[in-house]
This record gives structure tokens, C-alpha cells and sequence, in this order.
């Protein structure tokens, strides 16, 4: 049989010419984690529906020591593996609460990313400013809202943070806590909280803003923009990459082509590093050093924190698309069963009565608060307009109680007299 004649391969423009050692650039990611996990999956269709199964990766390797921390004393670690349970456990509340029919709306939960959320947050001192997202509940915890605001927020209560017009995390404190308040569009906190820092620089001091984008998140331009201006005016934003490997059923291969997220910093000109999300020490030392740089005008660091969301999206979602294997995989590397063995049985800085004791207290706690919460009242219609647009009553706002502007889809036209809004 005749030989098929192959076609000469195409010359590549640049094959022949040796790149000069001056021309390759090098760059570092520092990576603090002791083992690296690296799943490949597989999408496959049963019916209707999409489903992943683990096609490559070791299922069975054994869970890593956490890593020393090079700053965290005894006392302080005790405190964060405080903050962890109460965020656990106020999340479980939440969910009991939702059951009982008493949250309006969804609830999100930050279920094995509680390392991640508490421990960055405790970075952070007084003056530096926090944009939390729907999974750091704990960061708000560890910023100062107690749980009780937390519940009574999902409930729409008269006492929560926004006395009730939001159902959710849609809160935050510009006077005490220096917390923004979440924003639901994917990165915008990004760009907001460079301006924080930005605010700060102009008058005269240095601050570290942290906040957070998932690995769905991270893909939206704005976290370029934002993450771009703030490196180029050296601001000291600290963003954390949540890598928990899901953007609702979209795995995260399937989001990005780098291998770790923490090289995108490379193309903005500032640090990346990726730490263990469910070893707190590391996501500690990481924030601790991101947020001295900050500090200092250094400008921005991008953390790439890998661990896994260990439900669905939020409640309605069972997550059936998530492979059971993997699951069971990361529910292994547990932060708060990590670090409480590492406290009681590694370091014996907590003995076993003294856990029992700190865990009785966080659901003595927790109890208290969600008697509160619950018992709180739901606000009355009138309290709606006041404190919309100013908290003093400088602006006026009346309410009106009629019937609806638009009835089956017909738009009915607005008179001057129709404008409610009186400003001073
Ligand atoms: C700009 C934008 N696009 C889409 C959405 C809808 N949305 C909300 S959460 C979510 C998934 C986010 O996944 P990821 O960023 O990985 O965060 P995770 O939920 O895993 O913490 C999407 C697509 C949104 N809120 N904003
Ligand atoms: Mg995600």
C-alpha cells in the first residue's frame, strides 16, 4: 500500500532562534500549604442532568499536620478556634431557623471555610476595614456583630443591622466596625474597598481593607479594575481568593486555565500566595503578612485560599452535582476538627475538659442570641422610610400608602404630586 505523504509540519516563526537567558522571567508564588491537592473531573450526563465524578487525584492521602504559625500565640489561637465553632454552630442555627419557616429568603453557608473567613479577619486591626461576602459570616463575627445581629438580619427583623429591609448579608457598620456592607455583584466590593484605602491615603494614613471573591467571582472585569487600581496606587487591599472549587454547579476547572488563581497576581505586579483555607494558622500568617505590607503603603496582596464549600450554593441546593468522594475527601480535613486536635492533642494548650467547656459556652452563647433574635420583633411598615438615605432624620421621607403604580403589566403615569422624597 502506497505511504501516505504527511504534510511538513509548519515551521513556528520563532523555532529557530534560542531564547536568550535575559529574556526568560521567572516569578514566585509562595505557596504555605503541606499537601497540594490536584482532582481532575469529569462531567457526565445522567438524563437531564449533569453530574461530576473525580477522575484522577489521590482520594486516600492522608490528612497534613497544620503548619505552625509564625505569629499566633497559644491564647490567640484559642480565640480564632472560638470565633471558628461560633460561626459553625450559628450557621446551624440558621439552618434550624430556616426550617422553621422563621428566615425569609435563602441562607448561605460558609461550611468548611470558617478557617479561612475567621482567621484573615482576625488579621486585621482596628482602623483597617472589612468587605465581607455571603460565606464569611464569621469574619463579621470576629469584626464584632454578634450572632444575635446575624439571625435577626435573615429574619428581617426590627432589631437587625438593617432593622429589617434586608433578609440577608447586606450589612455592615461605618462607624464602629469598619465593615462594608456585602455587595452581590461579583467583585464590585473590590474596586469600593480600594477606595476605602484610597480614602485613607488621602487622609494621610495606611490602612489594609480585606475582602473576598470566590473563584466564580474572580473572573468578572471589575475584579480586574479594582485589583489593577489598587496595585497601581499601592493601596493595601487584601484579596482573598476563595477557592472552594464550586461557583454554584460550575466546577472550578471549568471557570479558570491557570493552575493556581494566585497566579493572576503575576499579572498585576503584586504578591500571590496560596494557603490551605482549612488551616487556619496559614490563612493567619498569610493575612498577617499581607496586611503589614498594607499597612506600610506597600499596596495589595492576592491570597488564594483553597479548601471546598461543603454544601450547596445556599440552602435549596443539595448539590447533587458535587461528587460524593469528594465530599468525604475534604469533610477529612475539617478546620475546626483540625485545629481542635492540633490544640488539644498536638500542642495540649486545651485540655479536654477545657474544650468541652469553650464549646458549652459558644452554645451557651448561641442560645442566648437566638432567643433575642427570635423574639425581636418584624418591624412595622412605618419604620421603612426613615433612616433610608441618612440615620438622623436629616432627610425626610414620608411614607405613602396607596396602591401599586403598575397593575397587570400597565404602567401608569407619575404626577409631580406623586414624589414622596423631601429633602432638606
Ligand atoms: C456579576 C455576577 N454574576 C453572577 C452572579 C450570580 N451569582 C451569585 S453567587 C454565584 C456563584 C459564585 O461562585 P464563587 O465566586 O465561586 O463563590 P462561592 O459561591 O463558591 O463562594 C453567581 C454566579 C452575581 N451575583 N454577580
Ligand atoms: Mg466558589
Amino acid at each position: 500500500m502506497a505511504k501516505r505523504k504527511t504534510a511538513p509540519t509548519p515551521k513556528r516563526a520563532n523555532a529557530d532562534k534560542r531564547t536568550p537567558k535575559s529574556d526568560v522571567r521567572t516569578y514566585t508564588i509562595l505557596d504555605y500549604r503541606l499537601e497540594k491537592p490536584n482532582f481532575t473531573l469529569r462531567q457526565i450526563r445522567v438524563g437531564e442532568e449533569v453530574r461530576y465524578e473525580v477522575e484522577s487525584g489521590d482520594l486516600s492521602a492522608p490528612v497534613p499536620p497544620l503548619r505552625e504559625s509564625k505569629y499566633l500565640s497559644k491564647q490567640q489561637l484559642i480565640e480564632i478556634y472560638r470565633w471558628m465553632l461560633l460561626n459553625r454552630r450559628m450557621e446551624s442555627a440558621l439552618e434550624s431557623l430556616y426550617k422553621q419557616s422563621k428566615v425569609v429568603g435563602g441562607v448561605y453557608f460558609g461550611l468548611g471555610q470558617e478557617a479561612c473567613s475567621c482567621a484573615s479577619a482576625y488579621a486585621l486591626q482596628k482602623d483597617d476595614w472589612l468587605g465581607p461576602m455571603i460565606r464569611n459570616q464569621g469574619s463579621v463575627l470576629v469584626r464584632g456583630f454578634s450572632p444575635a445581629d446575624i439571625m435577626m438580619q435573615y429574619m428581617a427583623k426590627a432589631g437587625s443591622p438593617t432593622k429589617g429591609r434586608d433578609a440577608s448579608s447586606h450589612f455592615g457598620d461605618h462607624e464602629q466596625r469598619n465593615v462594608v456592607s456585602p455587595i452581590s455583584t461579583l467583585g464590585d466590593l473590590i474596586p469600593v474597598l480600594a477606595g476605602v484605602a484610597l480614602g485613607a491615603r488621602l487622609q494621610g494614613k495606611n490602612i489594609a481593607v480585606m475582602t473576598y471573591i470566590g473563584d466564580g467571582g474572580q473572573s468578572t472585569g471589575v475584579t480586574y479594575e479594582g485589583l489593577n487600581f489598587a496595585a497601581v496606587q499601592d493601596l493595601g487591599l487584601v484579596l482573598i481568593v476563595e477557592n472552594n472549587l464550586w461557583a454554584y454547579s460550575t466546577p472550578s476547572d471549568m471557570q479558570f486555565r491557570v493552575k493556581d488563581l494566585a497566579e493572576r497576581a503575576i499579572a498585576y505586579g503584586i504578591p500571590g500566595v496560596i494557603v490551605d483555607g482549612t488551616d487556619a494558622c496559614q490563612v493567619y500568617d498569610a493575612c498577617r503578612i499581607a496586611c503589614e505590607r498594607a499597612r506600610q503603603g506597600e499596596g495589595p496582596t492576592l491570597i488564594e485560599a483553597k479548601m471546598m464549600r461543603m454544601k450547596g450554593h445556599a440552602i435549596h441546593d443539595a448539590a447533587e452535582y458535587v461528587p460524593k468522594r469528594l465530599f468525604e475527601y475534604w469533610r477529612k480535613r475539617d478546620p475546626i476538627v483540625r485545629l481542635e486536635n492540633y490544640l488539644v492533642s498536638k500542642k495540649k494548650w486545651l485540655t479536654a475538659d477545657a474544650n468541652q467547656k469553650l464549646i458549652v459556652e459558644v452554645e451557651q452563647q448561641l442560645e442566648a442570641d437566638r432567643e433575642i433574635a427570635v423574639n425581636s420583633p418584624m418591624p412595622t411598615p412605618e419604620s421603612a422610610a426613615p433612616g433610608a438615605y441618612c440615620e438622623d432624620g436629616c432627610h425626610e421621607i414620608k411614607p405613602k400608602y396607596a396602591m401599586p403604580k403598575v397593575r397587570g403589566g400597565k404602567n401608569i403615569a407619575l404626577t409631580s404630586s406623586d414624589a414622596v422624597v423631601h429633602l432638606k
